[in-house]
Protein backbone atom coordinates (compact mmCIF):
# COMPACT_ATOMS: atom_id res chain seq x y z
CA UNK A 1 0.00 0.00 0.00
CA UNK A 2 2.09 3.20 -1.28
CA UNK A 3 1.10 6.69 -0.22
CA UNK A 4 2.29 8.90 -3.30
CA UNK A 5 1.75 12.21 -2.12
CA UNK A 6 -0.37 14.28 0.89
CA UNK A 7 -3.10 15.08 -1.82
CA UNK A 8 -3.13 11.75 -2.87
CA UNK A 9 -3.19 10.56 0.38
CA UNK A 10 -6.07 12.85 1.57
CA UNK A 11 -8.04 11.42 -1.36
CA UNK A 12 -7.76 7.79 0.22
CA UNK A 13 -8.29 9.44 4.00
CA UNK A 14 -11.81 11.02 2.87
CA UNK A 15 -13.29 7.42 2.39
CA UNK A 16 -11.74 6.54 5.75
CA UNK A 17 -13.71 6.67 8.95
CA UNK A 18 -11.67 8.39 11.71
CA UNK A 19 -12.34 9.00 15.43
CA UNK A 20 -10.71 10.35 18.69
CA UNK A 21 -7.84 9.27 19.25
CA UNK A 22 -8.74 7.07 22.42
CA UNK A 23 -6.66 6.40 25.69
CA UNK A 24 -8.27 4.09 27.45
CA UNK A 25 -5.75 0.81 27.25
CA UNK A 26 -7.70 -1.74 29.04
CA UNK A 27 -6.08 -4.18 31.28
CA UNK A 28 -9.28 -6.15 32.13
CA UNK A 29 -9.05 -8.25 29.32
CA UNK A 30 -9.88 -11.20 30.70
CA UNK A 31 -6.18 -14.24 30.38
CA UNK A 32 -7.57 -18.20 30.18
CA UNK A 33 -4.00 -20.62 30.45
CA UNK A 34 -5.12 -23.58 28.41
CA UNK A 35 -3.16 -25.88 30.87
CA UNK A 36 -5.27 -24.42 33.40
CA UNK A 37 -7.42 -26.64 35.51
CA UNK A 38 -9.83 -24.15 35.43
CA UNK A 39 -9.95 -23.14 31.87
CA UNK A 40 -13.37 -23.80 30.85
CA UNK A 41 -15.01 -22.04 33.35
CA UNK A 42 -12.75 -18.94 32.77
CA UNK A 43 -13.52 -19.35 29.50
CA UNK A 44 -17.17 -19.32 29.91
CA UNK A 45 -17.17 -16.78 32.06
CA UNK A 46 -14.74 -14.26 29.84
CA UNK A 47 -16.99 -14.94 27.00
CA UNK A 48 -20.40 -13.88 28.80
CA UNK A 49 -18.97 -10.80 29.96
CA UNK A 50 -16.73 -10.12 26.76
CA UNK A 51 -17.01 -12.65 24.61
CA UNK A 52 -13.48 -12.34 24.24
CA UNK A 53 -10.24 -13.51 25.93
CA UNK A 54 -6.51 -13.70 25.79
CA UNK A 55 -5.16 -16.74 25.62
CA UNK A 56 -1.66 -18.04 26.91
CA UNK A 57 0.16 -21.23 27.26
CA UNK A 58 -1.62 -22.34 23.37
CA UNK A 59 0.86 -24.91 22.19
CA UNK A 60 0.87 -23.05 18.85
CA UNK A 61 4.71 -22.88 18.05
CA UNK A 62 6.42 -19.79 17.82
CA UNK A 63 8.34 -20.82 14.46
CA UNK A 64 5.58 -21.60 13.15
CA UNK A 65 4.34 -18.09 13.63
CA UNK A 66 7.04 -16.06 12.64
CA UNK A 67 7.40 -18.27 9.36
CA UNK A 68 3.73 -17.44 8.42
CA UNK A 69 4.75 -13.52 10.25
CA UNK A 70 7.69 -13.46 7.65
CA UNK A 71 6.47 -14.99 4.67
CA UNK A 72 3.41 -12.33 5.16
CA UNK A 73 5.43 -8.87 5.39
CA UNK A 74 7.58 -10.34 2.81
CA UNK A 75 4.19 -10.23 0.38
CA UNK A 76 2.88 -6.62 1.47
CA UNK A 77 6.46 -5.48 1.36
CA UNK A 78 6.01 -6.28 -2.94
CA UNK A 79 5.29 -3.60 -5.00
CA UNK A 80 1.62 -2.72 -5.64
CA UNK A 81 1.41 -3.41 -8.92
CA UNK A 82 2.00 -7.08 -7.90
CA UNK A 83 0.24 -7.40 -5.07
CA UNK A 84 -3.08 -6.15 -6.98
CA UNK A 85 -2.33 -9.38 -9.75
CA UNK A 86 -3.23 -11.23 -6.51
CA UNK A 87 -6.91 -9.91 -6.50
CA UNK A 88 -9.20 -8.06 -5.84
CA UNK A 89 -10.70 -10.63 -2.92
CA UNK A 90 -14.16 -12.46 -4.44
CA UNK A 91 -14.32 -13.12 -2.14
CA UNK A 92 -10.17 -14.88 -1.64
CA UNK A 93 -7.51 -12.51 -2.65
CA UNK A 94 -5.78 -9.91 -1.50
CA UNK A 95 -7.12 -6.34 -1.17
CA UNK A 96 -6.47 -3.06 -0.63
CA UNK A 97 -8.86 -0.70 1.67
CA UNK A 98 -11.80 -1.91 -0.04
CA UNK A 99 -13.59 -4.64 2.66
CA UNK A 100 -16.57 -6.77 1.53
CA UNK A 101 -18.65 -5.55 -1.15
CA UNK A 102 -20.82 -3.41 -0.32
CA UNK A 103 -18.43 -0.03 0.33
CA UNK A 104 -16.96 -0.34 3.21
CA UNK A 105 -13.29 0.93 3.42
CA UNK A 106 -10.38 1.18 5.74
CA UNK A 107 -6.82 1.77 6.00
CA UNK A 108 -5.65 -1.79 5.67
CA UNK A 109 -4.36 -4.39 3.50
CA UNK A 110 -4.97 -7.73 3.42
CA UNK A 111 -5.31 -11.72 2.07
CA UNK A 112 -8.07 -13.49 2.65
CA UNK A 113 -7.75 -17.62 1.95
CA UNK A 114 -10.53 -20.27 2.43
CA UNK A 115 -9.08 -23.02 4.99
CA UNK A 116 -12.18 -25.94 4.42
CA UNK A 117 -9.39 -28.20 3.86
CA UNK A 118 -5.29 -27.49 3.25
CA UNK A 119 -4.91 -24.30 1.52
CA UNK A 120 -4.50 -25.78 -1.97
CA UNK A 121 -1.55 -24.96 -4.28
CA UNK A 122 -4.01 -23.06 -6.73
CA UNK A 123 -4.56 -20.63 -3.82
CA UNK A 124 -1.02 -19.64 -3.22
CA UNK A 125 0.08 -19.98 -6.86
CA UNK A 126 -3.07 -17.08 -7.26
CA UNK A 127 -2.29 -15.35 -4.32
CA UNK A 128 1.29 -15.64 -4.02
CA UNK A 129 3.36 -16.31 -7.29
CA UNK A 130 6.35 -16.11 -5.93
CA UNK A 131 7.64 -19.12 -4.31
CA UNK A 132 3.95 -20.04 -3.80
CA UNK A 133 4.95 -23.73 -2.00
CA UNK A 134 7.06 -22.03 0.57
CA UNK A 135 4.30 -19.50 1.58
CA UNK A 136 1.50 -22.37 0.94
CA UNK A 137 3.79 -24.69 3.87
CA UNK A 138 3.97 -21.77 6.38
CA UNK A 139 -0.22 -21.27 6.07
CA UNK A 140 -0.82 -25.14 5.99
CA UNK A 141 1.53 -25.59 9.30
CA UNK A 142 -0.06 -21.89 11.17
CA UNK A 143 -3.73 -22.71 10.24
CA UNK A 144 -3.23 -26.52 11.28
CA UNK A 145 -1.86 -25.85 14.61
CA UNK A 146 -4.57 -23.10 15.51
CA UNK A 147 -6.76 -25.59 14.32
CA UNK A 148 -6.06 -27.76 16.66
CA UNK A 149 -5.95 -25.30 19.41
CA UNK A 150 -9.16 -23.75 18.41
CA UNK A 151 -11.04 -27.33 18.56
CA UNK A 152 -9.92 -27.28 22.02
CA UNK A 153 -11.37 -24.40 22.83
CA UNK A 154 -14.56 -24.92 21.92
CA UNK A 155 -14.61 -28.23 23.99
CA UNK A 156 -14.20 -25.97 26.84
CA UNK A 157 -16.84 -23.99 26.08
CA UNK A 158 -18.91 -27.35 25.44
CA UNK A 159 -17.54 -28.31 28.68
CA UNK A 160 -17.97 -25.13 30.84
CA UNK A 161 -21.82 -24.98 29.55
CA UNK A 162 -22.19 -28.27 30.35
CA UNK A 163 -23.13 -29.25 26.80
CA UNK A 164 -23.10 -32.81 25.59
CA UNK A 165 -21.61 -34.54 23.97
CA UNK A 166 -18.59 -32.25 24.03
CA UNK A 167 -17.81 -32.05 20.42
CA UNK A 168 -20.94 -30.44 19.64
CA UNK A 169 -19.49 -27.36 18.37
CA UNK A 170 -16.03 -28.84 17.57
CA UNK A 171 -17.24 -31.51 15.00
CA UNK A 172 -18.12 -28.28 13.18
CA UNK A 173 -15.24 -27.12 12.91
CA UNK A 174 -13.24 -30.56 12.48
CA UNK A 175 -15.97 -30.96 9.60
CA UNK A 176 -14.45 -31.40 5.60
CA UNK A 177 -17.22 -29.45 4.89
CA UNK A 178 -16.69 -26.18 7.69
CA UNK A 179 -16.76 -23.13 6.28
CA UNK A 180 -14.06 -21.87 7.39
CA UNK A 181 -11.54 -19.07 6.18
CA UNK A 182 -8.17 -17.00 7.02
CA UNK A 183 -7.24 -13.32 6.93
CA UNK A 184 -3.78 -11.84 7.18
CA UNK A 185 -4.34 -7.68 7.57
CA UNK A 186 -1.59 -5.52 7.36
CA UNK A 187 -2.09 -1.83 8.81
CA UNK A 188 0.57 0.50 7.43
CA UNK A 189 1.57 3.21 9.67
CA UNK A 190 0.13 6.76 8.53
CA UNK A 191 2.00 9.71 10.01
CA UNK A 192 1.10 11.98 7.69
CA UNK A 193 -2.78 11.60 7.32
CA UNK A 194 -3.11 11.13 11.30
CA UNK A 195 -1.00 14.49 11.60
CA UNK A 196 -3.57 16.44 9.34
CA UNK A 197 -6.38 15.08 10.94
CA UNK A 198 -5.12 14.94 14.44
CA UNK A 199 -7.65 11.90 14.84
CA UNK A 200 -6.95 8.18 14.44
CA UNK A 201 -7.99 6.16 11.39
CA UNK A 202 -10.33 3.03 11.17
CA UNK A 203 -7.84 -0.29 9.96
CA UNK A 204 -10.96 -1.87 10.21
CA UNK A 205 -14.01 -0.58 11.10
CA UNK A 206 -16.30 -1.93 14.17
CA UNK A 207 -18.28 -5.14 13.45
CA UNK A 208 -18.95 -8.77 14.89
CA UNK A 209 -17.71 -12.08 13.13
CA UNK A 210 -20.25 -13.98 11.46
CA UNK A 211 -18.68 -17.46 12.51
CA UNK A 212 -18.41 -19.84 15.41
CA UNK A 213 -14.86 -18.65 16.65
CA UNK A 214 -11.85 -16.17 15.60
CA UNK A 215 -8.83 -16.73 16.62
CA UNK A 216 -6.47 -13.67 16.29
CA UNK A 217 -2.68 -13.31 16.76
CA UNK A 218 -0.95 -10.03 15.91
CA UNK A 219 2.70 -8.38 15.85
CA UNK A 220 3.56 -6.18 18.93
CA UNK A 221 1.69 -3.01 17.54
CA UNK A 222 -1.44 -1.88 19.26
CA UNK A 223 -4.87 -0.94 17.09
CA UNK A 224 -7.43 -3.80 18.03
CA UNK A 225 -10.40 -2.50 20.46
CA UNK A 226 -13.46 -4.17 21.53
CA UNK A 227 -16.87 -2.68 22.62
CA UNK A 228 -17.71 -3.55 26.28
CA UNK A 229 -21.11 -4.03 27.42
CA UNK A 230 -21.90 -0.18 28.50
CA UNK A 231 -20.88 0.84 24.90
CA UNK A 232 -17.64 2.14 25.61
CA UNK A 233 -14.48 0.91 23.54
CA UNK A 234 -11.27 0.25 24.87
CA UNK A 235 -7.93 -0.60 23.00
CA UNK A 236 -6.80 -4.04 23.98
CA UNK A 237 -2.71 -4.24 24.90
CA UNK A 238 -1.13 -6.13 22.05
CA UNK A 239 0.73 -9.69 22.65
CA UNK A 240 2.73 -10.96 20.14
CA UNK A 241 2.54 -14.05 21.97
CA UNK A 242 -0.77 -14.50 22.86
CA UNK A 243 -3.78 -15.27 20.66
CA UNK A 244 -6.90 -13.46 21.59
CA UNK A 245 -10.18 -15.41 21.01
CA UNK A 246 -13.43 -13.69 19.64
CA UNK A 247 -17.26 -15.22 20.24
CA UNK A 248 -19.01 -15.17 16.58
CA UNK A 249 -22.87 -14.51 15.72
CA UNK A 250 -23.19 -18.00 15.15
CA UNK A 251 -21.44 -18.86 18.85
CA UNK A 252 -24.25 -16.49 20.70
CA UNK A 253 -27.02 -18.26 18.63
CA UNK A 254 -26.19 -21.96 19.18
CA UNK A 255 -25.96 -20.65 23.21
CA UNK A 256 -28.89 -18.60 22.88
CA UNK A 257 -27.61 -15.49 23.53
CA UNK A 258 -25.39 -16.59 26.69
CA UNK A 259 -22.16 -15.77 24.89
CA UNK A 260 -21.95 -12.75 23.30
CA UNK A 261 -20.55 -12.26 20.39
CA UNK A 262 -18.18 -9.49 20.59
CA UNK A 263 -18.28 -6.06 18.52
CA UNK A 264 -14.33 -4.66 17.63
CA UNK A 265 -12.67 -2.71 15.17
CA UNK A 266 -8.97 -1.94 14.67
CA UNK A 267 -7.21 1.40 14.65
CA UNK A 268 -4.42 2.15 12.49
CA UNK A 269 -1.10 3.01 14.29
CA UNK A 270 0.60 6.35 13.12
CA UNK A 271 3.55 5.16 13.45
CA UNK A 272 3.90 1.18 13.46
CA UNK A 273 2.56 -1.18 11.24
CA UNK A 274 0.16 -3.99 12.12
CA UNK A 275 0.47 -7.47 11.15
CA UNK A 276 -2.84 -9.41 12.57
CA UNK A 277 -3.65 -13.31 11.20
CA UNK A 278 -7.31 -14.60 12.25
CA UNK A 279 -8.89 -18.07 11.47
CA UNK A 280 -12.75 -17.67 11.10
CA UNK A 281 -13.77 -21.18 12.20
CA UNK A 282 -17.76 -21.65 11.32
CA UNK A 283 -19.83 -24.54 10.42
CA UNK A 284 -20.79 -26.20 7.32
CA UNK A 285 -22.73 -24.24 4.79
CA UNK A 286 -26.25 -27.16 5.46
CA UNK A 287 -25.58 -26.93 9.11
CA UNK A 288 -28.86 -25.48 11.03
CA UNK A 289 -27.47 -22.83 13.50
CA UNK A 290 -30.09 -23.02 15.92
CA UNK A 291 -30.03 -23.00 20.65
CA UNK A 292 -28.14 -26.52 21.55
CA UNK A 293 -30.79 -28.68 22.78
CA UNK A 294 -28.70 -29.55 25.98
CA UNK A 295 -28.19 -26.04 26.61
CA UNK A 296 -31.95 -25.30 26.88
CA UNK A 297 -33.79 -24.78 30.12
CA UNK A 298 -37.09 -26.32 29.95
CA UNK A 299 -39.33 -24.18 28.22
CA UNK A 300 -36.71 -22.23 26.75
CA UNK A 301 -37.87 -20.59 23.80
CA UNK A 302 -34.89 -20.16 21.24
CA UNK A 303 -34.29 -16.23 20.93
CA UNK A 304 -33.64 -16.47 17.05
CA UNK A 305 -35.39 -18.19 13.83
CA UNK A 306 -34.45 -20.54 12.50
CA UNK A 307 -31.70 -20.83 9.68
CA UNK A 308 -28.85 -22.36 8.12
CA UNK A 309 -25.07 -21.16 8.32
CA UNK A 310 -25.41 -20.41 4.05
CA UNK A 311 -28.12 -17.84 4.95
CA UNK A 312 -26.84 -16.42 7.90
CA UNK A 313 -23.39 -16.04 5.63
CA UNK A 314 -25.67 -14.80 2.59
CA UNK A 315 -27.17 -12.13 4.36
CA UNK A 316 -24.00 -11.65 5.90
CA UNK A 317 -22.20 -10.23 2.59
CA UNK A 318 -24.84 -8.15 1.87
CA UNK A 319 -24.67 -6.53 5.14
CA UNK A 320 -22.11 -3.57 5.74
CA UNK A 321 -19.25 -4.13 8.02
CA UNK A 322 -21.05 -2.41 11.29
CA UNK A 323 -24.71 -3.48 10.52
CA UNK A 324 -25.99 -5.28 13.19
CA UNK A 325 -26.91 -9.07 11.79
CA UNK A 326 -28.66 -10.49 13.57
CA UNK A 327 -31.05 -8.68 14.33
CA UNK A 328 -33.14 -9.44 11.37
CA UNK A 329 -33.01 -13.28 12.32
CA UNK A 330 -34.09 -12.53 16.10
CA UNK A 331 -37.61 -13.44 17.16
CA UNK A 332 -39.58 -10.35 18.24
C1 LIG B 1 -15.99 -10.04 9.14
C2 LIG B 1 -15.17 -11.27 9.57
C3 LIG B 1 -14.23 -11.78 8.46
O1 LIG B 1 -13.11 -10.90 8.33
C4 LIG B 1 -14.96 -11.88 7.10
C5 LIG B 1 -15.40 -10.48 6.74
C6 LIG B 1 -16.08 -10.29 5.38
C7 LIG B 1 -15.10 -9.80 4.30
O2 LIG B 1 -14.13 -9.12 4.61
O3 LIG B 1 -15.38 -10.10 3.14
C8 LIG B 1 -17.25 -9.28 5.64
C9 LIG B 1 -17.36 -9.15 7.19
C10 LIG B 1 -16.55 -10.30 7.73
C11 LIG B 1 -18.83 -9.19 7.69
C12 LIG B 1 -19.87 -8.50 6.76
C13 LIG B 1 -19.48 -8.55 5.28
C14 LIG B 1 -18.57 -9.75 5.04
C15 LIG B 1 -17.13 -7.90 5.01
C16 LIG B 1 -18.53 -7.42 5.02
C17 LIG B 1 -18.88 -6.14 4.85
C18 LIG B 1 -14.08 -12.57 6.06
C19 LIG B 1 -16.29 -12.52 7.30
O4 LIG B 1 -16.57 -13.69 7.17
O5 LIG B 1 -17.24 -11.57 7.64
Amino acid sequence: MVVHSQSAALDHCSLIKTCKPTTGVFNGIPVVNLGDPEAKSLIVKACEEYGFFKLVNHGVPMEFITKLETEALRFFNLPQSDKDKSGPPDPFGYGCKMIGSNGDVGWVEYLLLNTNLEITSQQTHTVFRENPEFFRSAVNDYIQAVKRMAFEVVELVADGLRIEPRDALSRLLRDDKSDSCFRLNHYPPCPELQALSGRNLIGFGEHTDPQIISVLRSNNTSGLQICLNDKTWVSVPPDQTSFFINVGDALQVMTNGRLRSVRHRVLADPRNSRLSMIYFGGPPLSEKIVPLPSLMAKGEESLYKEFTWWEYKTSAYKSRLADYRLGMFEKR
